[in-house]
């Protein structure tokens, strides 16, 4: 025993290192450029700091969404952790994981948590970006308290442990391997979170609506995995296993540089996918994945457009057309800050609870824990349950083609006859991307100001003055389970009937700052509207109360979703 413990130290190395000040995580993991992380010492020294905080994890999921420097990345955790010690690593054939498929592993195995390799949305390639996520054993993203520890770490860190030479592993091809007594799975992630969807959904019925053995089906679907992580997943789902044809799928290679694209499923990048619903309004429903697969944006016949906090809400009303929620019935909902309260109105419908949480889905995993909350969802795309904890995007398109297959109607019918029964949350979100660090550090300082003293209380404007401010301020969250505060999670302008006007810089850009203006407002008959027109007074009025131009010095914004 003691002369292998002396083997294996043989083969480790101490290394003496210099933190770095800049490895404090944002709103989804630490995400840079790649040119940062191919720093000397930075991937190390991050994991070190992951490792040295007790208790040490000691099975580990290590995978990443497929994006360039992934594979070297996955070497260099494994060096790391192997010479710390952990006993045991599953690797994701190819080191391809999403997001959702990672926090169904470490539930499925018992995993300590995994360390997911990706910037999401973000564009990858040499010159794009990379992240490193840390999540922890109920499979949720490490909160914020302990990513706060994470970071601290990083600040003071003098040494990292790796393997003196490269651990030699082959990600092409599944088994298990001894190195330095860790054991290494090189595994199948698909066909777990393929057994996880099937104890959810009533396959047949999707499978049905799609290859049309019900009276006016078939239903033709496209699915643009965005050359993301998702390909392989799509198409054991829905072409093994529901034998949707080929040509369902479009950019389903998983591809280093997402084919040269922002994965983020939005009007602005899922092109293609836009493109070919407006072209040939014979397909019924289409739906885009991001680079990571825990977003998905809804599009029906002709490229009808469902904002993510309708797909929330009528996700929301319709879970108990859902195998496993129609037997285990839910519970209560959560939606982030920014996100329009359309769910909140469903919520109100079943007499359950809605809770209001900042942006990050880390939020979210004290709720699902607890058991208070049973769906939950973000404005970005995102919605999730408490089949696992990250949103996921595969789950949000399968319970729309349930929904279809259930009612039998288009996903615009649904959207309408949601809206009859509920009236139509308008909603709109204005990026301003790249922006000067300190011009936006500026213009939020300045709004900060106005909007915190209550100084525009009472203030009216608009076409007839319509809108009426009622309250102002910066949103903060206690969580009710470990009752932690956080506070600045967006600066907020609310008006009489429950129009919002919302500013926060995001947390997830590599480089310089974004902005985003989120905009809501409500309208029980109005249903027709385009959301932009609807909600002019509300951005003239925020652009007025911010002077975001002057600040910022953009005319547009970059991203309109
Ligand atoms: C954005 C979204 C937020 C989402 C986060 C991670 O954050 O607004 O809703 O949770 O990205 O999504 P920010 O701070 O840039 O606004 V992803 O698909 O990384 O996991
Ligand atoms: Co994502």
């Amino acid at each position: 025993m003691l002369e292998q413990a002396a083997n294996v130290l043989d083969h480790i190395v101490i290394v003496p290192t210099q933190p770095f000040q800049d490895q404090k995580p944002g709103t989804s993991g630490l995400r840079k450029k790649v040119a940062v992380f191919q720093q000397p010492n930075y991937v190390e020294n991050y994991i070190q700091s992951i490792l040295n905080i007790d208790p040490r994890p000691d099975f580990l999921i290590v995978g990443g969404d497929g994006r360039y420097f992934n594979d070297e990345v996955i070497k260099r955790v494994v060096s790391v952790c192997v010479a710390n010690g952990v006993s045991k690593i599953f690797i994701p054939k190819y080191g391809l994981i999403s997001t959702p498929g990672a926090s169904s592993l470490i539930r499925t195995f018992e995993a300590d948590g995994a360390i997911i390799l990706t910037a999401s949305h973000n564009p990858g390639g040499p010159e794009g970006d990379l992240g490193i996520k840390f999540n922890r054993a109920s499979g949720g993203p490490a909160p914020e308290w302990f990513t706060d520890r994470i970071y601290q770490g990083t600040t003071s860190l003098k040494f990292y442990s790796k393997l003196l030479e490269r651990p030699a592993l082959d990600l092409n091809r599944m088994g298990t391997s001894t190195i330095y007594g860790t054991s290494i799975d090189v595994m199948d992630p698909i066909s777990n979170y393929l057994d996880l969807m099937v104890s959810i959904f009533d396959f047949k019925e999707i499978r049905d609506l799609i290859n049309g053995n019900r009276n006016f089906y078939p239903v033709k679907i496209l699915i643009d995995c965005m050359n993301g992580v998702t390909g392989p997943y799509v198409r054991k789902i829905f072409l093994e296993a529901m034998g949707a044809p080929r040509e369902s799928v479009i950019n389903g290679d998983s591809l280093p540089n997402f084919g040269g694209r922002h994965p983020d499923p939005n009007l602005t990048h899922a092109k293609d996918l836009v493109r070919k619903m407006k072209e040939d309004p014979s397909i019924k429903f289409g739906v885009a994945f991001d680079g990571d697969g825990d977003r998905h944006m809804i599009l029906g016949e002709g490229g009808f457009f469902v904002s993510p906090g309708d797909s929330l809400a009528i996700i929301a009303a319709n879970l108990k057309r859902v195998k496993r929620y129609s037997l285990e019935g839910f519970k209560g909902f959560a939606r982030s800050f920014p996100t329009s309260p359309a769910v909140d109105r469903v919520a109100k419908h079943y007499g359950l609870p809605v809770f209001v949480t900042p942006t990050g889905w880390k939020y979210f995993g004290n709720l699902l824990n607890g058991h208070m909350i049973t769906l939950c969802g973000e404005e970005s795309f995102g919605v999730g349950a408490d089949h696992i904890r990250e949103k996921d995007g595969i789950f949000g398109a399968l319970v729309w083609l349930n929904v279809m297959a259930f009612f039998t109607k288009s996903v615009r019918e649904i959207v309408e006859e949601h809206w009859r029964q509920f009236g139509r949350d308008y909603f709109v979100r204005y990026d301003y991307e790249n922006c000067n660090v300190e011009n936006a550090m500026r213009c939020m300082g300045n709004l900060e100001a106005i909007l915190v003293d209550g100084r525009l209380l009472g203030t009216r404007f608009g076409v007839d003055n319509r809108y009426q401010i009622v309250d102002t301020g910066d949103f903060s969250y206690e969580d009710p389970v470990d009752l932690s505060t956080t506070y600045r999670q967006g600066l907020y302008v609310a008006c009489s009937e429950g129009a919002r006007i919302i500013f926060r810089q995001s947390g997830t850009d590599s480089c310089g700052a974004t902005i985003r203006l989120y905009l809501n407002d409500y309208h029980p008959t109005k249903l027709d509207m385009d959301p932009n027109e609807y909600l002019r007074d509300l951005f003239q009025f925020a652009l007025q109360v911010s002077d975001l131009k002057h600040f910022i010095g953009k005319e547009e914004p970059d991203v309109i979703t």
